[in-house]
């Protein structure tokens, strides 16, 4: 993105915090990492650090997040004051405001695969990652989404936005999305109204109803996903009628 492009999406962008600062650069480690020392420094909510590559992408778990030029990579500082268990909630949250934001800009439906996938045509299009600080201090919430990423440098079942869009995707104007988005779902979120985000985020589950796998640390297991809890859990019914409920693990 230029200089331009960038100052275009912030005159448009009607926000109250959200993106009112970006820090943009051509190639950093990970955003996160930027983002979490300009929030230790005391940067405002809502300060956004935008990168055209990352040579250090993450994802969770310490997995690699694969960042060439043509993605949107981009941490925002919240400052929400939560317990921890909160977080997942939170990231179902963030996952929430990117469905929307690529629903807006692009006319395409975006899938939420719990935790924290955003999917299109069962492929891997984004995905985020929610960092908090000593005491619950900040939280940055890390989002990357492959708009025009080639196909080629992306791992198995990845793809990008622009291969299934029905025309060009702007990455100004998607950026632009996702942080009026991003603050009005998290404005929800602080609201308390975990109904509203929950009913949002069942409405575009690729998981719930579904059969599946789940890996979690004492092994795996299969069963039928039902629904999300409180705490942003999945609840999952095993073949012999018990319900376990999965806080941190991954479903296939
Ligand atoms: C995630 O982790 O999906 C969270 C990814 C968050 C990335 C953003 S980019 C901006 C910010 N700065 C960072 O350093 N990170 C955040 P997880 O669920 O653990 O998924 C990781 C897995 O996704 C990898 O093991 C690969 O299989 C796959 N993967 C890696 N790069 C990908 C990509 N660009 N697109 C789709 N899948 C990818």
């Amino acid at each position: 993105m230029t200089d331009a492009e960038l100052q275009a999406v912030q005159d448009q962008l009607r926000t109250r915090y959200v993106g009112r600062r970006v820090h943009w650069f051509e190639q950093v480690s990970s955003t996160n990492d930027v983002a979490r020392s300009l929030a230790e420094g005391g940067a405002p909510e809502g300060t956004t650090v935008l990168a055209r590559t990352q040579t250090e992408g993450r994802g969770r778990l310490g997995r690699r997040w694969v960042s060439p030029p043509g993605g949107l990579w981009l941490s925002v500082i919240l400052r929400p004051i939560i317990a921890p268990h909160e977080l997942a909630r939170l990231g179902l949250a963030v996952g929430v405001a990117c469905g929307r934001a690529v629903e807006r800009c692009c006319g395409l439906r975006v899938g939420l695969r719990w935790p924290n996938d955003l999917v299109l045509e069962g492929k891997k299009v984004g995905g985020i990652l929610l960092e908090a600080g000593p005491e619950g201090r900040w939280v940055v919430a890390g989002i990357g989404i492959n708009v025009h990423v080639p196909l080629e440098e992306l791992p198995e079942g990845a793809c990008s936005l622009h291969e299934v869009a029905p025309s060009p995707v702007d990455r100004g104007a998607l950026l632009q999305a996702l942080l009026a988005e991003l603050e009005l779902v998290y404005e929800v979120f602080r609201g308390g109204d975990w109904a509203t985000l929950l009913q949002w985020w069942r409405r575009r589950s690729t998981t719930l109803g579904r059969r599946v796998r789940v890996h979690v640390t004492s092994g795996v297991y299969e069963g039928v996903a039902e629904d999300v809890d409180e705490d942003g859990a999945l609840v999952v019914r095993l073949p012999d009628g018990g319900r376990m409920r999965v806080v941190a693990g991954e479903v296939g």
